[in-house]
């Protein structure tokens, strides 16, 4: 086996280790702004610190966040640098593109287990998203770093992102475009979701969180779902970061990702 077959499987143990896998996404400071973040939370060091002494598996960040928060994570979790971003600032009819927000050598740079980049499949753009995609994985590839695709059905033909069908194409595409790790967004089932499971075809498939749900209880038993479906676990943001208690929610997840505890006694994390 190559050297860098080797060094990609051992990442990936670094971020699944029991096979599963609870991520906290934080790069939403620049997808949609500092409004995201309650105001406790403005000084990043602060939230990372929160999930990090929880003992979440993974944190997912850009890379100038990764080098400014380095003391928070170093040593304590594993890392994913997303080299893929763009703001809200932009005109409208753009906001279905990504841009370059970093490069592979960073990710090496920073000490990084993965990579992840955004493909929006079916946006106007896609063919500008899978150039970028595409030079990921292949400077990945020649690293031994494992490529995190966050595999998101959106443009114009797409009427329901979350429909299953069409989560399913994403999820399809995202295997044949040679993703060792896909985030995707949950169909509203466990029924429909082990259908997005079976397309991923051996390939871990993790759920994206989503915005903030109004009652916890109803993102962990989305949880439950997925990881009964055979998803390895979630990559959630607003979730965590918009709860009062951060901590509380992280070990609420955990515990039915790795233990499979059920909603109703994960939630007492939280209470
Ligand atoms: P959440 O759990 O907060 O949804 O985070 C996941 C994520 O994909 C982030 O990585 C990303 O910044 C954000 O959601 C994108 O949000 P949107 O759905 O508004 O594009």
């Amino acid at each position: 086996m190559a050297y860098n077959a080797i060094g990609k499987r051992v990442r990936l143990s670094r971020i699944l280790r029991d096979g599963k896998a609870v991520v906290f996404a934080f790069d939403h400071g620049v997808e949609h702004g500092p409004k995201d973040f309650p105001p406790e939370h403005i000084d990043p060091r602060v939230i990372l610190k929160k999930v990090v002494d929880a003992s979440v598996d993974a944190v997912m960040l850009l890379p100038g966040m990764a080098y400014l928060t380095h003391e928070v994570w170093a040593n304590k979790t594993a890392l994913i640098v997303k080299v893929t971003s763009k703001t809200n600032l932009r005109p409208e009819d753009q906001r279905m593109l990504q841009s370059v927000f970093g490069y592979v050598e960073d990710a090496v740079a920073l000490g990084a287990d993965a990579v992840a980049a955004t493909v929006y499949w079916g946006s106007q753009y896609e063919d500008a998203m899978l150039n970028m995609w595409f030079s990921v994985r292949e400077a990945a590839e020649r690293y031994g770093l494992p490529c995190l695709q966050l595999a998101y059905p959106r443009g114009p033909a797409i009427k329901n992102m979350y429909d299953v069908e069409i989560v399913k194409y994403g999820v399809r595409a995202a295997i044949e475009s040679g993703a060792d790790l896909i985030k995707t967004y949950y169909t509203g089932s466990k029924e429909t979701f082990e259908e997005v499971v079976k397309v991923a075809a051996g390939i871990p498939v993790l759920m994206s969180g989503g915005p903030a749900r109004e009652k916890p209880i109803e993102f962990l038993k989305d949880v439950k779902n997925v990881v009964e479906a055979g998803a390895r676990g979630v990559v959630v943001g607003r979730n965590v970061f918009q709860h009062k208690n951060p901590a509380g929610m992280i070990k609420a997840i955990m515990s039915i990702v790795h233990e499979g505890k059920e909603p109703e006694e994960a939630i007492k994390y939280v209470e």
